[in-house]
């Protein structure tokens, strides 16, 4: 991988530019209006390129073309067999065009490019294939009624979804929405994160190019209190599926409560607990995961484990190691094939964390690596990766900061560790490390978290749901559990006359 010299493929598609344009009922368009904002790259902070700044008349346009693509059937009424290898012709020219997909990425949003191409171009055609794969293996039921009559329970697509995503993994979540609710039948205006809105701009071309029908996939980029309130209120979307911050999360809940009652589907922050007893099978392999799993993707990730809490006896022990993989992840230029660690997405992001590291320091947490900004000289947003060994009611511990900081605090028993590990609004993720296999068991039981890891925090599979307890949202992506975010159950009734 290190032999492609993504510095010149990201030269030549500069050299090309960008088209930062809506991509509605099969075409290329401006915002109506004509407004723009500057897509800027955080590598070095230069504008790539103009992109629409769409509104709410701009939503309006494309949910008619949603609504009338979806009420006509073009898709919806193909055959699941139809569907199915339409969804496979678009993950193929995922990965036809997939070296031009991780530049973009990376030069749009600052992730290493080999990670770009490894995990986020490669899970979003996975993504879209496993889905289409699924949809012509997905029975309908016939429910267990009386000799006289015959109940059919089928799934019908929703209608007009609306998918709004964040910046942290662009195509992996936009593939996360649009590849469940494309495979039920479903129409799709997604709005991108203002932040990166390059690769999803892209995917629509691509389905376009796969077969999906005109209007079924549209793009609109634009703000959140513009284009992605509009589609949360409007009266003619049917579901409304988020990734994002929890306080966004909520606006979006009201806002699809105040309207039409849409279906609304929440994937939202995490303050992901990592607990580590002193009889964990592998304190190396617990350690490399602990630094690896919050620096990965910057620390802009949902689901990092940010709260490390480690058995008192075992603390220096464990940080020593712990601390020991803060090189591996030095800062570097994102387009270098073996750099692991990237920009942050933009300068408010930065400033954002750097500000919460400076809150760490304020109230008196032991800063043990990092805790600075990076690489200044090539005008990017680079922040070294962070340790602190914080206390539970540190502002570092209890808020999400979305950046390349680890707070790490002790405990002395098991049930002081489970009440540490759920004194926290959020409820998506979280890791167990012991030998004993009752009490990985009990621990896993207790923790309020859509998933637990146990002696591990790495695997990961489009077949398992992923998704959050308490503040982290509602529903699942992945997994056959996602289809019913983007289906209704329809129960048909029918009289046998058993004379
Ligand atoms: O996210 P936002 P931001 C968290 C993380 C980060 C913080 C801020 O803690 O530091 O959120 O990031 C759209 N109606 N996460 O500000 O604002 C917005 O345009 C409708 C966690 O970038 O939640 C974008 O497309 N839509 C998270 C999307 O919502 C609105 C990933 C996410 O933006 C809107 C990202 C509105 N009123 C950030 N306001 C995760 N859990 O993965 C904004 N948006």
């Amino acid at each position: 991988m290190s032999s492609i010299n993504w510095k010149e493929k990201a030269t030549a598609l500069k050299a090309a530019g960008f088209d930062g344009r809506a991509f509605v009922n099969g075409a290329r368009v401006a915002a109506q209006d004509g407004a723009t904002f500057d897509c800027i790259s955080p590598l070095d902070g230069s504008k790539l390129t103009d992109v629409a700044r769409c509104q709410k008349a701009d939503v309006d346009a494309a949910v008619k073309v949603a609504r009338a693509a979806f009420e006509d059937g073009r898709w919806a009424h193909l055959s699941p067999k139809k569907r199915k290898e339409t969804l496979i012709r678009f993950a193929d020219l995922i990965v036809k065009n997939a070296h031009e997909l991780a530049v973009t990425e990376t030069l749009d949003m600052g992730k290493p490019v080999s990670n770009a191409l490894a995990v986020d171009v490669n899970a979003a055609q996975n993504t879209i294939r496993w889905f289409g794969e699924a949809i012509d293996k997905v029975y309908d039921e016939v429910a267990p009624t009386p000799r006289d009559s015959l109940a059919l329970i089928t799934r019908e697509a929703v209608g007009v979804v609306a998918a709004i995503v964040p910046w942290n993994y662009p195509l992996l979540m936009t593939s996360w929405k649009i590849a469940p609710a494309l495979a039920t039948g479903n129409c799709v205006i997604l709005k991108p994160s203002e932040k990166s809105p390059l690769t999803a701009l892209r995917l629509a071309e691509l389905a376009l190019e796969a077969g999906i029908p005109a209007g079924v996939f549209n793009v609109l980029p634009g703000y959140g209190h513009e284009a992605g309130a509009a589609l949360a209120e409007h009266m003619d979307v049917d579901c409304i599926a988020f990734t994002g911050s929890t306080a966004v999360g909520q606006r979006i809940m009201q806002a699809a409560a105040a309207s039409n009652l849409k279906r609304a589907w929440m994937e939202l922050g995490g303050k992901s607990p990592n607990i580590v007893f002193a009889d964990a099978p592998d304190l190396d392999a617990a350690a490399a995961a602990a630094a690896g799993n919050v620096f990965y993707n910057q620390g802009e990730s949902c689901n990092a484990p940010t709260r490390l809490y480690v058995e008192a006896s075992i603390k220096d022990e464990f940080m020593a190691k712990v601390a020991a993989h803060v090189a591996a992840f030095t800062p570097a230029d994102p387009l270098e094939g073996d750099t692991s660690m990237g920009a942050i997405v933009d300068d408010i992001q930065m400033n954002s964390v750097l500000k919460y590291i400076e809150s760490g320091k304020n109230e008196g947490a032991q800063l043990i690596a990092g805790g600075s900004r990076t690489r200044i000289e090539t005008g990017g947003y680079f922040i070294e990766p962070t340790i602190f060994v914080a206390e539970p009611h540190m502002t570092i511990v209890r808020e999400e900061i979305f950046g390349p900081v680890l707070a790490a605090m002790t405990f002395d028993t098991e049930d002081q560790a489970i009440a540490l590990a759920n004194d926290t609004i959020y409820g998506l993720q979280a890791a167990v490390w012991t030998s004993n296999v009752s009490k990985a068991l009990r621990v896993a039981r207790a923790i309020k978290a859509g998933t637990v890891h146990v002696n591990q925090y790495n695997d990961d599979d489009i077949t398992v749901p992923f998704g959050g307890y308490k503040q982290s949202g509602n529903g699942r992506d992945k997994s056959l559990h996602a289809l019913d975010k983007y289906t209704e159950l329809k129960t048909t009734w029918i009289k046998i006359d058993n004379a």
